[in-house]
């Protein structure tokens, strides 16, 4: 990512002259319309200070603070901890702007806060015109009668989220129960959880991969509208009916109008008049609903399985052939069913789309930065095509983030990844409170419309792991205990309320052909996580150090979460720390490490697997190799266990900051060892090993929708080359399948030859001779194999940005791993490169690079050079 200050100002240019474009664009088709975005001349304070500094808006207490160089960068080594003071003050913001006479004549005047974080008082002209309390809602006002022509000013003072949470805590007499991720003792609070009283990115109370950075402030946009006669409110396109000749829609319309109006509505699709209609409004709130079709429309498919196409969908108002005002949105067509059918296990979960079952391949999402206004639109395209290179269909929004951008769910759309969303709740039970329960209300009702006509979302889920928490881990028996049964029940309440009526209700009433799953995991509503039904988190591996062989063990019908540690690389570690740092038992790397269990965890497997490394810089690499292991494992034992099992989401893409963690892609954006895996694990077709009772069966698993004539060809060789043995096989491959194809006991392999010396390569070509996948299978972990030293050769051209590399080697180079002095994305890393093959490799760097400065620091290894 870019120093927080460039990325400021580069910003502030991409947005303004965004706002440009759309200013003159408003300005030519609907006259009656302004709108702009109030962004210049923000200042803040602690509350009570005398002294304003100049703030960035949208933006939050923390960056302000860090671009005034009031403190230090808060994820360097320690510093998190110095930090905490900070959200325990109040902070004010203030701005000024200037309202023009001819705007000001507009029949209406409206601010909308697009995101305030999040007890926030707002001060237009000294009138306090809003009392907001809920960071994932928007709040527009009518200001009218407040604001003048010429200079406005607006004020904003943010309640200390730490202090307010206390006191809505000590009212209380007994304890919600809450999980440990809420970092209060970081904070200096004790055992006092206070986040959930908060409807504030639950993150950011600290998670067991996140810092404790309480923030406050103004995170998304603050937008001025003047405008007259009538305005767009909301337009929705529902699915009627999708069929191959037609797409039957439904369009639903909410207007506002200052006065009793006939207007000329159309529906433009591709910019063609799909209808037009004349329709008379009353002064105030409108709604329409108007049927409307598209001829033989083109299907949208998620990843893999075809193309993404979007529709442009346009509504325009006109009088008098005037453009009153218009909205348009881009939408796919396509079905979606959450298919549940009881079988002799229990009941099935999986998604059809389009009439055709798809195995979800994917991962989970947490926010990417804990200052949120500093993700932008860089970011999000890496992140969202990271998952779509790596063969992915599926994202799932974690409850305890926020709900995304609506870039987020563009790019979903456009990249054909399917979106679970959880609602914002995780790992915790709620109050229940009337305020709290209508709050939560507003804030669903307003996010479901806001995202409902994006292509992508495939699933709304109520939330992350509270029903396990309190079925599973004990709270509910702990609450009863302490608290008597009378406020086991009362927090019960407060869960069937929100999960099972209040959720659902929003979901139905708004986005009603969506399917709404009320946690994740559960086996039904209400129903805890078995493998039996419905989705599953399986923490075996890691929490319960169980083998990565388990996995096998633990097949439910839909896995959502599992995952397993690893540090980024040195080249990221040295961004956050200092050479004297460079252990995991330092204060440095136990800091930057939030899982309880952490680095003796990843210690421990690994010595299970791999030998000793001999060296911090050689931990990490290992330690990658071996998530990478671990979480390959979990993926294709899930997919070869396709229909029972639908679908594989590992636990987790991305980081919030620079951290030891589930991630497969660090804080950076660097790809780590296991996103490269990943992508191998999820191909469209893969080649896949399991070993059944001594005997190696080789599984093709199929996402094709197409049969294909294919051949197997199997050879086993030492590291050096040397084939013993050749097997090979016409195959009739099989669409949308898991299967075995070729099955030989490891004694008729291996003959009698030395299991740590040899290893089984196998081939799947298409009948035209096309490469489609191939796979090495070792009889013996890694640190059981006596690996030779391979004598690598690497031939670089250049070509623009980016370097070509042409790699050979003649021995086994198991996992070799690329290093580059320059920031910069290798194409392939960690891969095993075998004698006689020849790899190519490209590098795309982050800036400039010098071709002969390029060559001399490439540094390559492999796993013989680890120990
Ligand atoms: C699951 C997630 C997160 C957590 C992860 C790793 O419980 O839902 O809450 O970060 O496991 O522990």
């Amino acid at each position: 990512m870019l120093p927080g200050i460039f990325k400021q100002i580069l910003k502030h240019i991409l947005i303004f002259s965004a706002l440009g474009i759309l200013l003159s664009s408003c300005q030519k088709q609907d006259p009656g319309h302004a709108r702009f975005e109030i962004q210049t001349n923000w200042k803040f304070r602690e509350s009570g200070d005398s002294i304003w500094l100049k703030a960035t808006v949208p933006g939050c207490v923390h960056t302000d603070l860090l671009d005034n160089n009031k403190i230090d960068d808060p994820f360097y080594r320690l510093n998190e901890h110095k930090l905490q003071w900070i959200d325990k003050k109040d902070w004010e913001y203030t701005t000024t702007f200037e309202l023009s006479k001819k705007l000001f004549e507009r029949e209406v005047l409206e601010l909308e806060f697009k995101g305030l974080d999040t007890y926030a008082d707002v001060y237009l002209n000294d009138s306090l015109i809003l009392q907001a309390d809920n960071m994932f809602r928007s709040y527009r006002v009518n200001c009218k009668n407040i604001i003048i022509e010429g200079a406005n000013e607006i004020r904003i003072q943010f309640r200390s989220p730490i202090q307010v949470g206390l006191q809505k805590y000590n009212s209380l007499n007994y304890i919600i129960p809450v999980s440990g991720n809420d970092l209060s003792e970081i904070g200096g609070l004790g055992e006092k959880r206070v986040g959930v009283f908060t409807r504030k990115a639950a993150y950011h109370f600290g998670w067991d991969w996140g810092p404790r950075l309480v923030t406050s402030g103004i995170w998304r946009p603050v937008i001025f509208s003047a405008w007259n006669k009538v305005k767009i409110r909301d337009l929705f396109i529902q699915d009627l009916k999708i069929e191959e000749t037609n797409a039957n829609l439904l369009a639903y319309i909410e207007l506002e109008a200052t006065e009793d109006i006939r207007v000329e509505l159309e529906i433009k699709v591709n910019s063609n008049s799909a209808i037009k209609k004349t329709v008379s409004l009353k002064p105030g709130y409108n709604q329409l609903e108007i049927p409307f079709s598209i001829k033989k429309p083109q299907l949208w498919w998620p990843n893999g399985l075809g193309d993404q196409k979007l529709y442009n969908i346009t509504l325009e108002l006109n009088k008098n052939g005037h453009l009153l005002h218009s909205r348009s949105l881009k939408k796919g067509l396509r079905t979606i069913k959450i298919v549940q059918e009881s079988d002799s296990v229990g009941r099935s979960f999986g998604f059809e789309i389009n009439g055709i079952p798809v195995f979800a391949k994917g991962v989970n999402y947490i926010p990417q930065d804990m200052f949120l206004p500093r993700v932008d639109s860089e970011n999000y395209k890496t992140v969202i095509r990271a998952a779509t290179d790596a063969n992915m269909n599926m994202i799932r929004v974690w409850g305890g983030g926020i709900y995304e951008n609506d870039l987020f769910y563009q790019l979903c759309d456009q990249y054909g990844l399917m979106v679970w969303q959880d609602f914002m709740f995780a790992c915790s039970m709620y109050p229940g409170d009337d305020a709290f329960l209508q709050n939560v209300k507003e804030e669903a009702i307003e996010n479901v419309k806001r995202l409902r006509n994006h292509t992508s979302i495939a699933i709304w889920c109520g939330n992350n792991e509270n029903l396990s928490a309190w079925k599973n881990w004990g709270w509910e028996t702990s609450v009863k205990e302490t608290y008597g049964e009378k406020i086991a029940n009362e927090i019960w309440k407060a869960y069937e309320d929100v999960f099972h009526k209040i959720l659902p209700a929003a979901v139905k009433e708004n986005d009603p052909d969506k399917f709404y799953w009320a946690s994740s995991p559960s086996a039904a509503p209400g129903v805890p996580e078995n493998d039996r039904s419905g989705d599953r988190h399986y923490w075996g591996v890691w929490w319960g150090k169980e083998a990565f062989e388990d996995f096998s063990k633990n097949i439910p019908r839909f896995m959502s979460e599992f995952g397993f540690q690893s540090f980024p690389a040195l080249s990221s570690v040295k961004k956050y720390s200092l050479p004297e740092d460079w252990d995991i038992t330092s204060a440095v790397m136990k800091s930057h490490q939030r899982s309880s269990i952490g680095n003796v965890t990843i210690e421990e497997y690994l010595l299970r697997d791999y030998k000793k490394p001999k060296d911090f810089e050689m931990f990490l690499y290992l330690g990658q190799l071996l998530q990478a292991r671990g979480i390959k494992m979990g993926i294709e034992v899930q997919r070869r266990a396709m229909p029972y099992c639908m679908g594989s989401l590992y636990w987790q893409i991305n980081d919030c900051w620079p951290v030891a963690s589930w991630s497969s892609i660090d804080y950076y954006g660097n790809w780590k060892a296991l996103h490269y895996t990943v992508r191998d694990a999820f191909e469209n077709i893969d080649l896949s090993f399991e070993i059944q009772n001594d005997s190696l069966q080789i599984f093709v698993i199929s996402d094709s929708l197409k049969n294909l004539e294919a051949e197997l060809k199997l050879s086993v060789m030492d590291f050096h080359g040397k084939i013993i043995t050749e097997k090979n096989q016409k195959i009739k491959l099989e669409g949308n399948k898991s299967k075995v194809y070729m099955k030989y006991s490891l004694e008729n392999l291996l003959q009698s030859e030395n299991p740590r010396k040899m290893l089984v390569r196998v081939i799947l070509r298409g009948n035209d001779d096309f490469l489609i996948d191939t796979e090495l299978y070792f009889f013996m972990p890694p640190k059981d194999l006596d690996l030779p030293q391979p004598s690598i050769t690497v031939d670089i051209q250049e070509e623009g940005n980016k370097y070509y590399l042409t790699l050979t080697t003649d021995a086994l180079a198991k996992n070799l791993y690329l290093q580059s002095q320059e920031e910069g994305h290798f194409s392939d890393n960690y891969f095993d490169l075998l004698p006689g093959e020849k790899k190519i490799v490209w590098f795309t760097g982050k800036g400039e690079t010098e071709y002969l400065d390029f060559k001399n620091k490439l540094k390559i290894i492999s796993l013989v050079d680890s120990y």
